[in-house]
């Protein structure tokens, strides 16, 4: 599989190991899946790395429907998608969206309820987060804005790690599965991909232990559609 990859794309993952947001090694997933890469979106947390992850987001949301709302769940959706919706009035975009986001535990004082920012009721929302592996995240993102009266017609996310889903029993991708719940083809979209990072880390050159595993674990847990 050939990737060609953009300046940005290379700055940022450049930018996420310098921080320590991109590891290699061992990891266990959320999903119990034990990966040889782990992408730490938290970490992505100086100003000048929310303004260069905020663009690549802005530059990406193109591809998308039309939405009124982007909706970044918690914790680490919300600074994402605070930012873009800042990067995206601005020019050269100059797109005027809203911004909410959910919180972990339902509040019952006050302004009460599990949504804070404008409302999503009766809106096209664009659910805007950092890592999507078997979609558990995502899927939970959806029910909220749902429940809530929004109408989900898009995700977009930093990494796509282009694995098989929860649903993994019909041999169907996390990218099929998704794409099926918020109206069809080309409505889950990422910045960058898990052959993003393959063809990154190839580049770089001397890393062969690395790319192996990453190519042993794509081989087990990689979409096949
Ligand atoms: P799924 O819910 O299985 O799609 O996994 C996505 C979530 O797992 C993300 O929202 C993160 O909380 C976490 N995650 C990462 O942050 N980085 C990774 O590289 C992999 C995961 C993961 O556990 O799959």
């Amino acid at each position: 599989m050939s990737t060609e990859l953009t300046s940005y794309q290379k700055d940022l993952l450049q930018h996420a190991e310098d921080v320590g947001a991109l590891k290699f090694g061992t990891f266990t997933l959320k999903s119990g899946r034990i990966s040889p890469y782990f992408i730490n979106a938290g970490l992505l947390s100086t100003g000048p790395i929310l303004s260069s992850v905020a663009t690549a987001y802005a530059a990406s949301v193109s591809s998308l429907p039309a939405f009124d709302v982007l909706f970044g769940p918690a914790y680490k959706g919300i600074s994402f998608a605070a930012c873009t919706a800042l990067v995206l009035a601005a020019p050269p975009f100059a797109r005027a969206v809203g911004f909410a986001y959910d919180r972990k535990e339902a509040k019952a004082h006050g302004e009460g309820g599990s949504l804070v920012g404008v409302p999503v009721r009766g809106k096209r929302v664009v659910v805007l987060d950092d890592v999507m592996t078997a979609g558990t995240a995502v899927r939970l993102a959806i029910e909220k804005i749902r429940a809530e009266g929004g109408e989900v017609v898009g995700v977009l996310q930093l990494l796509d790690r282009e694995e098989v889903g929860a649903e993994d029993a019909e041999g169907s991708s996390t990218l099929r599965e998704v794409e099926r719940l918020v109206g069809g083809e080309g409505r889950v979209q990422s910045v960058l991909k898990m052959r993003d990072l393959i063809a990154w880390v190839r580049e770089k050159g001397g890393r062969e232990e690395q790319l192996e595993q990453m190519e042993a674990y794509r081989e087990r847990y990689g979409r096949k559609d």
